[in-house]
């Protein structure tokens, strides 16, 4: 399997995040994605590719404009304000407030354009967010030039991130963009099976009332855990895209009989569904050991995974996502990759 790469991810660093009333350094470290590709090269999973660059015309038809445009400016208009550190949010136009009028200054409009503190920008940061982007382009593409899955290693990650909105360290969603992209190339089907410990509540906004893009999600219970206001089993999609929304919300503790269950679940339903392809976002923070997680998946457990998206026997697309363990990602995202190539 082909693994596509950018170097560029790693000026999206030392952002601060907000944690049970501390201020911390953030979890969603540049460290990440070298742990899966040094992995990557320790088994011989294949080669890693550099990006290539894709223009935002994609992104576009799953992301708001003026979304788009904003993403690129926050550092300047952070900057041009004297200010350094990380741009973050801390207002938002919740129920009683108007979210249809965009504030002119940065502070409010980085609230407009998120729904939490988690996504802040650095100076690196859009460089990073477009190379992710690019990531995951290129990697489809080298599943549409027929090879029978390739691996985006994308961070940051996008699962969170809304048609006009970033949030837990998501920007720009990279799944959702492929699929589309999958569309547009003459899939006229697509599945994105969302693996991550949490809800993509991004991915569902986005394709919500599509019936062309299959979204299936297993993930921590929303009533427990983040993104604790989408993700609840009765979101079945609405109008033509009514029942090509499945939640598979599981509880804190969920190992690996109950979590397969699902997996198996939305394997059947994603079958009969019957996608020209398939966009995994690959989270590994249900592993047992992760530290913002309550899932208990082991490191066997990964490549088990792989094995049964592998028996879907379709084209496939992992995208990375979520994990924060960051020693183990390696060897647990890796683990996804080669059960799923050795199947
Ligand atoms: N700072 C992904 O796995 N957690 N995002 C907020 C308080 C946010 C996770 C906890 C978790 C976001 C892609
Ligand atoms: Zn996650």
């Amino acid at each position: 399997m082909k693994t596509v790469f950018s170097p560029l991810h790693s000026g999206h660093s030392s952002q601060l995040e907000l944690v049970a009333g501390a201020i911390v350094p953030g979890f969603e470290l540049p460290s990440r994605p070298q742990f899966v590709a040094e992995r990557i090269g320790a088994v011989g999973l294949g080669p890693i590719l550099a990006a290539e660059e894709h223009d935002l015309s994609t992104a576009a038809k799953v992301h708001r404009q003026d979304y788009l445009d904003f993403l690129p400016t926050v550092w300047d208009r952070w900057t041009a304000l004297g200010r350094s550190g990380t741009a973050l949010p801390f207002t938002w136009p919740t129920r009683g407030l108007r979210g249809d009028v965009p504030p002119d200054f940065i502070d409010g409009l980085l609230g407009y354009y998120s729904f939490d503190a988690g996504a802040g920008f650095v100076e690196g940061s859009w460089k990073a967010i477009k190379s992710s982007h690019d990531v995951a382009l290129t990697a489809a593409a080298i599943v549409h030039g027929g090879d029978r899955s390739a691996f985006a290693l994308c961070r940051p990650p996008g699962h969170h991130a809304g048609a006009a909105f970033a949030g837990g360290y998501c920007y720009i969603n990279n799944a959702a963009v492929a699929a589309q992209w999958f569309r547009d190339k003459g899939a006229k089907k697509v599945s994105i099976l969302d693996v991550d410990y949490h809800h993509g509540n991004g991915t569902q906004e986005i394709f919500y009332s599509r019936a062309d893009v299959q979204v299936l999600n297993l993930h921590a219970d929303p009533m427990q855990e983040y993104p604790y206001f989408l993700g609840h089993a009765d979101e079945r999609g609405s109008g033509e895209g009514e029942g090509f929304n499945l939640n598979y919300p599981m509880p804190f503790g969920t190992a690996w009989d109950r979590w397969s269950a699902s997996l198996d679940d939305a394997c059947d339903r994603l079958a009969e569904y019957a996608p020209d392809v398939v966009v995994v976002s690959l989270g590994v923070d249900t592993f047992e050991k992760d530290p913002i997680s309550k899932f208990k998946l082991t490191t066997d457990d990964f490549p088990k995974i792989g094995a049964r998206i592998a028996a879907l026997g379709l084209p496939t697309l992992f995208v990375m996502e979520g994990g924060y363990a960051v020693e183990e990602i390696g060897v647990n995202a890796v683990g996804v990759l080669s059960g799923f190539e050795n199947a």
